[in-house]
């Protein structure tokens, strides 16, 4: 008999201690899962175990607690690599993060792989992260990026995309889904056409990951990185996937213990593939944390996640319109659980410290997505990213705090 899981927000808010807190004498509303997401009492406790019961090294050890160290940290390998069901552990590359991951593709492609009047495509919605890192493979290896422009509604021009790719094109780098706008781009259909150019693909997941299942074997997505913390796990680790044909080829990142099989002063070889691309002492403690945060939204269900998320998002947008100055910002027909918005001409800085000031923490600003604020001609945004964890309550009381706003400053 197949188990039915049912979602129940009540029980599942009870697991992270921080939503327990007042903020400024209100219960606080936590808005800003965009930027990081807060973390279950599982998720700590495998942080602090890890502290207490078995802190080594790893990989280098033949201790006891050495051995436990790095059978939890590649146990927790095991996870990641189903959760997005990579084909092959190896493939599984930790990182410090999403940012990480990405410098660590453009500096190993800058190696020789990319040359002069070669082009990189990357678009118009990218996270500056997705954006200078491209930027400086361009200026020193003479590569030309390319963008895919945005349409009003904050989807990407697709016939444009089209246009873009040729025989000069080498990497296609996009996001999944938009931090600033939620817009959940159409990847599969993004691969195959750059697949079709004899591009490679590497997508930011750093959004997506949260919110729904990942198969990278489906997507035939050649790199995905994503950050630990924006998955309920620890801060400084974060994973990159790549396909084992490639990661091979990809000269090392950073050179250091770990990543060797032997070295002399005449010669050094490298390890292979995981350790290859994970010079010196990892993050230990955070990547057995981000295993624990794989189970745990498994737990949940992914797809039951998803499910009440959208249910948040479409509650949120139909009660944010009953504002007649509400604008909001990225309207893509398919979006992730993001509502970015104006209320009229109120400056989002000023909208978040009143915010603020009732407990509600919600980002302003640009999301360090400038070319997206640049194209609507506007200084920034509020932003309200929902996690699973947060309720139409929760909702009812940030638009209490926007009749606030308005009030005071309009
Ligand atoms: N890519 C996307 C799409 C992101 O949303 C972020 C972080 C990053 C890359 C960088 O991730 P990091 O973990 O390496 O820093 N986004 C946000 C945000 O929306 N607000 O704060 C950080």
């Amino acid at each position: 008999m197949t188990e039915t899981k049912t979602f129940d927000v009540k029980e599942i808010r009870k697991q992270f201690p921080i939503l327990k807190q007042k903020v400024n004498g209100k219960n606080l509303v936590y808005f800003d899962n965009g930027a990081t997401s807060q973390k279950p009492q599982v998720v700590i406790d495998a942080v602090a175990n890890y502290y207490s019961t078995i802190n080594s090294n790893v990989h280098r050890g033949v201790h006891h607690l050495s051995q436990l160290a790095t059978d939890a940290m590649e146990a927790s390998r095991d996870k990641i690599q189903n959760h997005i069901n990579a084909p092959k552990r190896e493939e599984i590359i930790f990182t410090k993060g999403t940012t990480d991951g990405i410098n660590l593709i453009a500096s190993g492609l800058g190696k020789g792989w990319l040359k002069a009047g070669g082009e990189i495509i990357v678009s118009a919605l990218e996270h500056h992260s997705n954006i200078v890192p491209w930027q400086m493979l361009c200026e020193y290896s003479g590569t030309v990026l390319r963008i895919i422009p945005m349409l009003e509604n904050g989807e990407l021009d697709l016939d444009q995309y089209v246009s873009l790719l040729n025989e000069k094109t080498k990497l296609v780098a996009v996001n999944h889904i938009s931090n600033a706008l939620g817009t959940v781009n159409p990847v599969k259909k993004i691969i195959d056409l750059a697949h079709d150019a004899g591009a490679m693909v590497l997508l930011d997941g750093a959004q997506a990951v949260p919110h729904m299942k990942i198969d990278v074997e489906a997507l035939d997505v050649d790199f995905y990185v994503f950050s630990g913390h924006k998955l309920f796990g620890p801060t400084g680790v974060g994973v990159l996937y790549g396909k084992e044909a490639l990661l091979e080829k990809l000269p090392p990142y950073q050179g250091g213990g770990e990543m060797i099989k032997s070295v002399s002063f005449e010669k050094t070889t490298y390890a292979g593939l995981p350790h290859k691309f994970e010079a010196g002492t990892p993050n230990i403690e955070a990547c057995i944390g981000l295993g624990t945060a794989v189970d745990y939204v498994n737990e949940i269900g992914m797809d039951l996640i998803g499910n009440y998320e959208q249910e948040l998002l479409k509650y949120g947008t139909e009660q944010l319109s009953q504002f007649d100055k509400m604008r909001f910002i990225g309207t893509s027909k398919n979006k992730a659980s993001v509502i970015s918005f104006l209320l009229g001409d109120i400056h989002p800085y000023d909208a978040g410290v009143i915010l603020d000031k009732l407990g509600i923490a919600v980002r302003t600003g640009h999301h360090c997505t400038q070319p997206i604020m640049d194209f609507y001609s506007i200084p920034g945004t509020v932003r309200a990213s929902f996690a699973f964890y947060n309720t139409k309550e929760e909702i009812d009381q940030m638009v209490e705090g926007l009749k606030k706003v308005e009030m005071m400053l309009s």
